[in-house]
């Protein structure tokens, strides 16, 4: 199965860390197409190998070509907002990864959204809750 986790980038790397956690249990699942999005050296400033057009061909070319859509959506994210709609389009399984904060709401486009699975969780809870979705 290929697989393409979608985390924030500029939108902050609060969550790097964690990232990398379901990265890693995704491995088991599949091939992760965006496994750079857990790598804590990558920061909001800049990947300077690639433009922004090069990041966006690269990165719509391996969402259209997977499975699956597994996407953090705590940190704010334009990007990866843009992703889930994109991959909801295209008729991808998409499974949204939310940890309850205590003054913020999830975005209605995403937490109404009937074409998206959305799990709330606690960062430990991560591996028994996905996996039901995965197999
Ligand atoms: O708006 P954001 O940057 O937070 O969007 C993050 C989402 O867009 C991720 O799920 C990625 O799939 C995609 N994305 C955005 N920027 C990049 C990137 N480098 N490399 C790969 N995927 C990206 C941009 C350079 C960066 C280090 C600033």
């Amino acid at each position: 199965m290929h697989i393409y986790f979608a985390g924030s980038i500029r939108g902050g790397r609060e969550d790097a860390v964690l990232y990398a956690r379901i990265i890693t249990f995704l491995k088991t699942f599949g091939t992760v197409f965006t496994e750079h999005i857990g790598d804590s050296g990558l920061t909001e400033k800049g990947d300077e190998d690639l433009s922004d057009r090069q990041i966006y061909d690269r990165d719509m070319d391996w969402l259209m070509a997977s499975e699956v859509i597994v996407a953090e959506v705590t940190t704010v994210s334009l990007g990866v907002g843009y992703e889930i709609g994109r991959a909801v389009a295209a008729g991808k399984r998409v499974i949204c990864l939310y940890r309850r904060q205590p003054e913020k709401r999830l975005s209605a486009m995403i937490a109404g959204c009937p074409d998206v699975t959305l799990l709330q969780y606690l960062p430990e809870e991560i591996p028994e809750t996905l996996a039901d979705y995965l197999r």
